[in-house]
């Protein structure tokens, strides 16, 4: 055996050698396996006890890190006994895998308790982008997370910092999502409200010292709700991925001392601009550089408040801890306040401040083939409190839309399709509407596929008087080009002048101002059933979204394990 070996060391060495070459000239694109366990838990990220749905026992879940190109598997156990579940891949275009988007009705059918669902879909972009759960009002008990996905070693980031840190944020409430929902779709209408915290990397503080709390349920001391601590080393650079899953809260997100410089956007590099604080609107993701170039020798804070809505809800701190100091020692100072809740102009102009990075600007069609204009308002349904686009409150069918429009079920949902503009010239965005009551519908836009689609989301006064709400409106399947943001009524002839056809940014999510507009455009080139809706986990589940299809008879056979509800119930192919 020796002697073998001896006589083809050689051969042996020269072999090794070539597949080292091979491996090295070619990066290859790698399966990533996870599995997932999603259970209830008695969990206190602020303080307050109360029971989430986690994965593998962890609320925020676990990172998804993974390279350009990979293939992600999650093998997703239900351990919910008594709850359906899906996962949304949130910034990935699941192009060639539409049922893996993880939208319950619309790509799939919910994952019953007990049953096991893999999701499995290619990483084709470098970027930060998020998971988190799609069925109901499940997103916000707790299931959510990052995806990191990185470039391929051999591409230069427009920008250079030291370490990568992870930074999410969410608003948190303390009823369950079924007493939420209920509220929701009952007369009286019984709104969520405001959250009772924000949450830094799932870490918030509720004052356990209300009189109203029962003992043992909420306890400060609890280490699952001791605030985040950033540590950094002096004179270094951070690149600080912040991603916001909140519910209802548009946030600020701050650090005391410190400017922040942005460079990335839902996964698209921004031309840099420095900040004191960034807005986020559930559903987008930023990254930010941090210079740890301030006094040493003490701690600051960090922290996040609501804005645009009038805030009930403490700010979430956490601690930027400059090594060797103690990581506990709170910083000598009062933390910030953040900004004013109301100043909208410093938001729109925030908004307005994202550009494309110079070096890495995706070209624009010149022109759209379609426009669709979409009136965001809040509405009554035969008492019933609504959200409506063009009128139409979206009903969800129960028979998933990929499912029925890739076998031409026609009774699984409303064939009627809705309208592409709302009576511009007679409704008043400023005031109630003189008729509050809306329609509700199952339709859907179909688009002709690979053709450039224009929306100009259009923002009204809601049911208050002197009330209108910021809505941040996400797309699956794509990203899309910001042409612009503005105040008051869109106008074709004057509006659509001033898009940014030079530098837009890419995203998947942009925020709708308070009586405002914003203008996106897309390519509908991904075939595939897509949601496109309102971030606000409470707005979407009374109906604010749309859905658009394109280029569905492109797509094979249906993996049969997204089967099994509605008309699909045998889980049978049709
Ligand atoms: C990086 O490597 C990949 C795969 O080898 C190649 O396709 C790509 O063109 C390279 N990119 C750059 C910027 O060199
Ligand atoms: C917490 O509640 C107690 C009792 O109402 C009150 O005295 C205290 O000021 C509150 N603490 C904070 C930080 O709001
Ligand atoms: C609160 O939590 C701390 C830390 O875990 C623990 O030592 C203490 O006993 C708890 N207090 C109560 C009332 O449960
Ligand atoms: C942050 O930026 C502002 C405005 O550009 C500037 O005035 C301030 O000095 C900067 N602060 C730090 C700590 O760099
Ligand atoms: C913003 O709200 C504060 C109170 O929260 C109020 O004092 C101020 O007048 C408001 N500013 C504007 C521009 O409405
Ligand atoms: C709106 O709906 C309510 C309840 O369904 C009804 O009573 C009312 O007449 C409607 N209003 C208008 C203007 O149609
Ligand atoms: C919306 O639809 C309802 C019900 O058909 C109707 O009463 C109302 O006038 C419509 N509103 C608008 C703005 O078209
Ligand atoms: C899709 O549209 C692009 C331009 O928008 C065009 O270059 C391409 O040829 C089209 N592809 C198909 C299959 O029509
Ligand atoms: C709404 O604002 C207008 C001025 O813009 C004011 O005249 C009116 O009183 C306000 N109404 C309410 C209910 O606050
Ligand atoms: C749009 O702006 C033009 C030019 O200012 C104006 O003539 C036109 O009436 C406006 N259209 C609407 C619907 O407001
Ligand atoms: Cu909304």
């Amino acid at each position: 055996m020796a002697e073998f070996l001896k006589n083809t060391g050689n051969l042996w060495v020269l072999f090794c050698l070539f597949i080292a070459l091979a491996c090295a000239s070619k990066v290859e694109a790698r399966f990533r396996h996870y599995k997932w366990d999603v259970t209830y838990q008695y969990k206190s990220p602020d303080c307050f006890k109360k029971l989430i749905i986690s994965i593998n026992g962890e609320s925020p879940g676990p990172t998804i890190i993974a390279d350009q190109g990979d293939t992600i598997v999650v093998e997703l156990k239900n351990s919910l006994v008594t709850e359906n579940l899906a996962v949304h891949w949130h910034g990935i275009r699941q192009i060639g895998s539409p049922w893996s988007d993880g939208t319950e009705a619309v790509t799939q059918c919910p994952i019953l308790p007990g049953d096991t669902f893999i999701y499995k879909f290619v990483v084709d972009r470098a970027g930060t982008f998020l998971y988190h759960a799609h069925y109901g009002l499940q997103k916000e008990a707790g299931l959510y997370g990052f995806i990191i996905v990185a470039n391929p070693p051999n591409f230069t980031e427009p920008f250079t910092y030291d370490y990568d840190q992870r930074i999410i944020l969410n608003d948190w409430y303390h009823k369950s999502a079924y007493e939420q929902g209920t509220g929701l779709s009952s007369i009286p209408f019984g709104w969520v409200g405001e959250p009772q915290s924000l949450l830094i990397n799932g870490r918030g503080k509720f004052n356990c010292s209300l009189p109203s709390l029962k003992t043992g349920v909420c306890n400060a001391s609890n280490p699952e709700c001791s605030p985040y601590v950033l540590a950094v080393i002096p004179g270094r650079t951070y690149r600080l991925r912040i991603g916001s899953l909140a519910s209802l809260s548009s946030l600020s997100f701050e650090i005391e001392g410190h400017n922040l410089t942005v460079v990335e956007a839902d996964g698209h590099y921004v031309e840099p601009f420095v900040v004191k604080n960034i807005y986020l609107y559930s559903g987008e993701t930023y990254s930010v550089l941090l210079k740890a170039n301030q006094d040493s020798s003490r701690n600051y804070w960090a922290i996040t408040n609501v804005v645009s809505r009038k805030p009930s809800t403490p700010n979430a701190l956490a601690i930027l801890n400059y090594i060797p100091n103690d990581a506990q020692t709170l910083p000598p100072t009062v933390p910030p306040t953040g900004p004013l809740w109301n100043d909208t102009t410093a938001r729109l102009a925030q908004s307005l401040a994202i550009k494309a990075h110079g070096g890495h600007i995706i070209p624009i069609p010149a022109k759209a083939d379609r426009t669709i204009v979409l009136l965001n308002t809040q509405n009554k349904l035969n008492g019933y409190t609504k959200w409506a686009i063009n009128n139409v409150s979206l009903t969800l069918p129960h028979t998933p839309y990929l499912i029925a429009l890739k076998y031409n079920l026609k009774h699984a949902f409303d064939q009627t399709i809705p309208p592409d503009n709302y009576d511009s010239e007679n409704y008043d965005i400023f005031n109630v509407a003189k008729n509050v009551n809306t329609t509700s519908s199952s339709g859907i836009y179909r688009l002709k596929f690979n053709s450039t689609v224009d929306v100009i989301l259009q923002n009204a006064n809601t049911m208050n008087a002197n009330d209108s709400e910021t809505h941040p409106w996400h797309l699956h399947g794509h990203d899309f080009w910001v042409l612009g943001f503005g105040t008051g009524k869109f106008n074709v002839s004057e509006d659509s002048k001033k898009f940014n056809l030079v530098n837009p940014i890419t995203k998947n999510t942009v925020p709708l101002h308070n009586y405002g507009w914003t203008a996106v455009r897309f390519h509908a080139n991904n075939p595939g059933v897509w949601l496109f809706h309102c971030h606000v986990e409470s707005h979407f589940f009374l109906g604010m979204s749309v859905v658009f299809e394109e280029g569905i008879e492109k797509l094979g056979e249906l993996p049969s394990t997204i089967l099994g509800c509605g008309e699909t119930r045998n889980h049978h192919r049709p």
